[in-house]
């Protein structure tokens, strides 16, 4: 698994993997997924053997069940009984249809001896959710005051918490394939939705605008790179940046919106607010992680809360998983429970 590590942010939508060759108690040789397009993590360990013949009679440790199909690159499966491993021990089964548990019977076929630790899943959440699921991990996260607010008043941007709840966020972007925001944010964060440090591969970025006929161009977001993707209920017909997309439906719902990611083969998303659009996900049941930051202030007053318009019938509970405090902040992480 810290072999695995190494590709983080790197990998997009691949999973992390890690491998390791080992023959009479000894590590031969190292590997892992470098990033997306690249060699896997077994070819890549294979690669540092000094001999491939050093293989015969080895074991293979890797994270994920070895791919058998023909993908960016060739099917990994074949390489291993070629090369004649004993022995493979993978950290779980690959939940991708393309192979799922069929280069395990394949090798076992092969008289090679596998086993599953079923150890590694918690490496690759949004991965594995998005192949269970048929859709993305949604993430939502706001940041309020201790009265539960996320802004002053209507119509104006607060700062809340501090630079460590800043850097945080942005680990928390550069952790998804896709941002989500609304209009109401838009205009009043006039955020970039960036990731500073510049990935390789830069979550998506999407915005809800009910009526998207003329776009303000001057909004900083426009002036970013990276595909940008606006979801209206109006054409545009400006003349827009190569990078913006305009899709356009009657009604944007939460479901339509995760069916167009999933479409895009989107594993993971974070919700960013405003407050509309973290009440109409969560009345639509669609949410699976709460990422809240708690800064030490109280707004009172007019403030706006930070879940607002949309009833809940039924309350829904969330485990906490991880309580961190992040300078003077608070950071709350939860998962849904059913
Ligand atoms: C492995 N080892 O290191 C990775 C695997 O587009 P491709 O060719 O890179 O294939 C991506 C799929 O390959 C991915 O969805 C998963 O099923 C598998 N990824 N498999 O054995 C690796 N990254
Ligand atoms: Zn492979």
């Amino acid at each position: 698994m810290d072999q695995a590590q190494n590709g983080l942010g790197q990998t997009w939508q691949n999973p992390l993997v890690g491998a390791v060759i080992v023959k009479n108690g000894q590590i031969l040789a190292k590997g892992y997924h470098h990033r997306f397009g690249d060699k896997h993590a077994e070819i890549d360990a294979i690669s540092h053997l000094k001999n491939e013949k050093a293989a015969i009679g080895a074991t293979l440790y890797v994270t994920l069940e070895p791919c058998r199909h023909q993908g960016k690159t060739p099917p990994c499966v074949d390489k291993i009984i070629e090369l004649g491993f004993k022995r493979v021990v993978v950290g779980q089964i690959d939940p991708n249809p393309l192979v799922a548990g069929k280069s395990v019977e394949r090798m076992k076929q092969c008289d090679i001896q596998v086993t599953n630790l079923d150890n590694s899943k918690s490496m690759n959440l949004a991965y594995n959710f998005y192949y269970q699921n048929s859709r993305p991990l949604i993430t939502l996260k706001y940041a309020m005051s201790l009265d539960g607010k996320i802004n002053q008043r209507n119509g104006e941007r607060t700062r809340l918490t501090g630079n460590d709840t800043f850097q945080d966020t942005q680990k928390l972007r550069l952790m998804n394939q896709a941002i989500l925001i609304g209009e109401n944010t838009l205009k009043v964060d006039n955020p970039q939705l960036t990731v500073r440090c510049n990935p390789t591969f830069p979550p998506l970025r999407i915005v809800l605008i009910r009526n998207a006929q003329k776009l303000d161009l001057q909004q900083a977001i426009f002036q970013s790179k990276g595909p940008i993707y606006i979801l209206t209920s109006y054409e545009n017909t400006q003349v827009l940046p190569e990078n913006v997309h305009v899709l356009v439906d009657e009604a944007w719902t939460p479901k339509k919106i995760i069916h167009f990611l999933a479409q895009q083969g989107i594993q993971s998303l974070l919700i960013e607010g405003g407050s509309h659009i973290h009440a109409n996900f969560i009345k639509s049941g669609l949410v699976d992680n709460l990422v809240v930051y708690i800064a030490p202030k109280l707004i009172g007053g007019t403030g706006l809360p930070s879940v607002w318009g949309q009833e809940i019938f039924e309350m829904m509970n969330f485990k906490i998983k991880q309580i961190v405090q992040l300078g003077a902040d608070v950071k709350i992480s939860a998962r849904r429970v059913y």
